[in-house]
């Protein structure tokens, strides 16, 4: 880097040096991005990056980059992944009814929260294998009390069967088959991709200690709360007297102000809106860096990432967990309470020019795109 070089062919005093320390300090502060800078369109700025599809990685790119506590066996007899990934399509199809009356328990305690499988009852507790928006899940329901433990076993890279041969606990561990995937986008029909095992036959294995470890016991294992950004050390993140658990908007204070407003104003609806209290494992991730986005107070849990990648956790730099999205604002050259902001979802994008007037934001949409 450029301050690198400087430092290394012109110091030779240590005085100088400090001098020199000072000045890239203060040259350092001076280039913090301001509020205006991660939350306002400049001219020339896009409303959106565009997406950089990543090559995917290879076999050998993912056991490199497991996370330390999976153990990954190779399986000398197993269920194909066509034959598995296929299951609920096929003639199987017509069991459903009578394959899901086994999982109605899970379905109730975790307010369909999950999409359930490899089910197994362990003496008095049951447990089960559970899929959402944002990953892998163990579920365990012991005297009547929900558990939901994250895996941080990405999708773009694992694939764990939906019907498991040998029981999913055993001997202190989780051990699940299934095999290493890669993703497929298929052209013209952006979020709907497909998954194509690089890696079949395996069996993940992890120590249910690892797994269940919940250091500042707020809820939340540590897997989880290291995988999206949370403090896995603190029960209340974000300091704002609600615990992670309980607290809608768990990585940052929610605060109201006129662009904080405009935001939670953009927030995607749902048009069935359960008891979303009661939904601590259902999340909407976005991507951002603005002040305001950050402050929304949600009728329902969301998380943010960084929209610089170096910034992000591992697991959200190779997991697609953003399905929805909110632009930075753009100023209206002429009226000074007239913005311009977007937001998009799997297949649309929407153009908004917002107006605040008499302490209220009115939103027009302008334009937008439906793919
Ligand atoms: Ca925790
Ligand atoms: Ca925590
Ligand atoms: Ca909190």
């Amino acid at each position: 880097m450029y301050f690198g070089s400087v430092f290394c062919i012109h110091m030779g005093n240590f005085l100088i040096m400090k001098f020199f320390y000072f000045l890239v300090f203060a040259f350092f502060l001076s280039c913090t991005k301001s509020v205006e800078d991660r939350c306002f369109i400049k001219d020339g700025d896009k409303y959106f990056e565009p997406y950089i599809e990543q090559k995917p990685f290879t076999v050998n790119q993912i056991i490199e980059n497991k996370p330390d506590y999976l153990e990954v066996i190779n399986l000398k007899k197993f269920r194909r992944f066509k034959q598995d990934s296929l299951y609920f399509h096929d003639s199987k199809w017509e069991n459903y009814e009578e394959i899901m009356k086994d999982y109605v328990i899970f379905k109730e305690k975790f307010s369909g929260q999950f999409m359930c499988f490899g089910r197994q009852t362990d003496g008095k507790i049951q447990y089960s294998l559970g899929k959402n928006n944002l990953g892998y899940w163990l579920l365990k329901i012991e005297n009547n009390q929900p558990s939901a433990y994250f895996l941080g076993l990405s999708f773009s890279h694992y694939y764990i069967n939906e019907i498991q041969s040998e029981p999913i606990i055993k001997d202190g561990f989780l051990q699940v088959e299934g095999s290493l995937v890669e993703i497929i986008k298929v052209a013209g029909l952006p979020g709907y991709d497909d998954y194509s095992a690089i890696g079949e036959g395996k069996l993940f294995k992890l120590n249910l200690k690892d797994l269940i470890k919940d250091s500042d016991n707020d809820g939340y294992n540590d897997i989880f709360e290291e995988s999206f950004g949370l403090n896995p050390k603190s029960k209340d993140s974000d300091g704002d007297k609600i615990n992670d658990f309980d607290d809608m908007n768990p990585m940052f204070k929610s605060e109201k102000n006129k662009f904080s407003e405009l935001y939670q104003k953009l927030l995607p609806d749902y048009a069935a809106a359960p008891d979303f209290k009661k939904m601590h494992y259902e999340f909407e991730v976005f991507e951002s860096e603005c002040d305001y986005f950050h402050q929304v107070n949600p009728d329902y849990r969301i998380l943010f990432a960084s929209e610089k990648e170096s910034e992000q956790t591992d697991y959200i730099k190779v997991t697609d967990v953003f399905h929805h999205g909110i632009s930075k604002i753009k100023r209206d050259e002429k009226y000074p309470e007239r913005f311009y902001i977007s937001k998009w979802g799997s297949s649309f994008v929407n153009d908004y020019a917002a107006e605040y007037k008499n302490g209220k934001w009115e939103l027009e949409m302008i334009g937008g795109t439906v793919s």
